[in-house]
């Protein structure tokens, strides 16, 4: 395979796909914004260009200098990563009209998956759980809408079409703010979104987050990597995630799961996607697809031994998929802690200069992270510097070995969010795997 694999992204998950484009003997071209000339990855890359200053929107979002270094590199195919363009359906589109493979699914579903209510459409198309609600026509009338919303029911969220990831949407306790509330989302989805379609559904109150990870070769080839729980997180950003997701009722998972694989083969899926659900009272609702690779997706490669990264770009230069899904073991736990430039209890981001810092190691203990002793944190992007992920054949024994890992790190110079994990890690509820999306903001940050 003497292909070369540009590296539209930074940070850590730009060094994940750069020692996955190695073992694979791929060539890489590593892009890097005027303010990222010292990143870990560029040292190992092939060659590197510098597409724009330090602000995304002139760098790693800007779609012609991106093509342009594709195109002066000689690279063939372009690697997203998540975040960035990685679900932009455009951006995926101009790729391939360039005549580079966009490592991901066609631009026709992502942009399917990007609009919430077609992404729910072809959902139920494969029999896969969704929340009760109501995604037809809007009237016009205010008397008939609200018929439609007695009828989902109260407590109801008013979700954008256009949404996603937790923009866009808004909970209506009665019937009293239903009317001004519409009209306040779908204000805002026009403004964010230019598209101000909305739905409702039936309001879930405290449920878990558990999402399917699936890869599928678009040659009617789609495999799961089983579950991962990511109730642990604040304002839609996780902190810690798990796999598998466990205390979860059987006979709905494996509908759950094989429903998933129905819809990678129903839709052609080709590469790596996750299923995001809701789950409360032993159901699985659906809510969202990822066309992308996750932050999180570590802890499904510890539990299977399945590599996710190699396997995109597997699938995109046209190599498929040789396992079968009885050949997916899932074996005993692990866990990911997001380590964040932040301070740990105003999570306000903590940019600056790393004047020291050590990574964890040792047995079951995977460190995944472009940080090193002297580098210097840029304001201008996301502020995850590391992700910690502990293996072990327990949940409890999972946890034990995260806190030894958490007690070997640390970074000097600069605030993290280190001593937060120390305290949820210790949590009771936590420990006895009681959480729910709602637990960090509502309760565990006013103990
Ligand atoms: C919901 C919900 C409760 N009921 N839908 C937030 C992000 C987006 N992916 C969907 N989200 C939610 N949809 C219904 N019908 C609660 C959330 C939600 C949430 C979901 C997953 C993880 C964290 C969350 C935090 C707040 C709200």
């Amino acid at each position: 395979m003497s292909k070369k694999i540009l590296i539209a992204n930074r940070g850590e998950i730009a060094l994940r796909a750069l020692r996955a484009c190695k073992e694979l003997e791929l060539q890489t071209v590593a892009i890097h914004s005027s303010g990222d000339k010292e990143l870990k990855h560029l040292r190992l890359a092939d060659e590197t260009v510098c597409v724009g200053p330090e602000n995304p929107l002139e760098s790693y979002l800007n779609i012609p200098a991106i093509l342009s270094a594709a195109e002066l590199s000689g690279a063939n195919a372009i690697y997203p990563g998540y975040g960035f363009l990685a679900e932009d359906p455009d951006f995926s589109e101009r790729c391939e009209a360039s005549g580079f493979i966009f490592i991901g699914p066609s631009s026709n579903v992502i942009r399917k998956m990007g609009d919430k209510i077609t992404a729910k459409d072809l959902a139920e198309d494969s029999d896969i759980p969704t929340v009760p609600g109501y995604k037809g026509e809007m009237p016009d009338n205010d008397e008939d809408i609200k018929k439609i919303a007695k009828n989902v029911g109260y407590p109801l969220m008013i979700k954008a079409s256009a949404g996603g990831g937790g923009r866009g949407m808004r909970v209506v306790h009665d019937e009293s703010t239903l009317i001004s509330s519409i009209q306040l989302t779908r204000q805002e989805a026009k403004n964010a979104f230019g598209n101000d379609t909305v739905y409702f559904e039936k309001f879930i109150k405290n449920p878990r987050h558990i999402e399917v990870q699936i890869v599928a070769d678009g040659k009617g080839s789609a495999i799961h990597l089983g579950t991962r729980d990511c109730s642990m997180q604040r304002r839609h950003q996780k902190i810690i995630e798990e796999a598998p997701a466990l205390d979860v009722n059987e006979d709905s998972l494996t509908e759950t799961l094989e429903a998933c694989l129905r819809l990678c083969k129903n839709i052609d899926y080709s590469g790596v996607g996750t299923l995001e659900f809701l789950y409360e009272n032993e159901r699985f609702y659906f809510i969202e697809m990822n066309t992308r690779i996750q932050v999180e997706h570590p802890v499904s490669e510890m539990i299977t031994g399945f590599d996710i990264v190699k396997a995109q770009l597997k699938i995109a230069l046209g190599i498929p998929i040789t396992l079968d899904q009885k050949e997916i073991i899932v074996r005993g736990h692990a866990i990911e802690c997001r380590i964040n430039a932040e301070d740990p209890e105003t999570f306000v981001p903590s940019p600056g200069v790393i004047s020291k810092m050590h990574p964890p190691g040792g047995f079951g203990v995977r460190f995944d992270s472009h940080i090193y002793s002297g580098y210097k944190v840029p304001p201008y992007y996301d502020s995850l510097l590391a992700k910690i992920i502990t293996t072990a054949n327990t949940r409890k024994s999972c946890i034990k070995r995260m806190l030894s890992a958490l007690d070997e790190f640390f970074v000097e110079g600069i605030s993290t969010n280190h001593s937060l994990h120390q305290k949820l890690l210790k949590d009771e509820i936590f420990c006895q795997n009681k959480h729910n999306i709602n637990y960090l903001e509502e309760s565990f940050i006013k103990k």
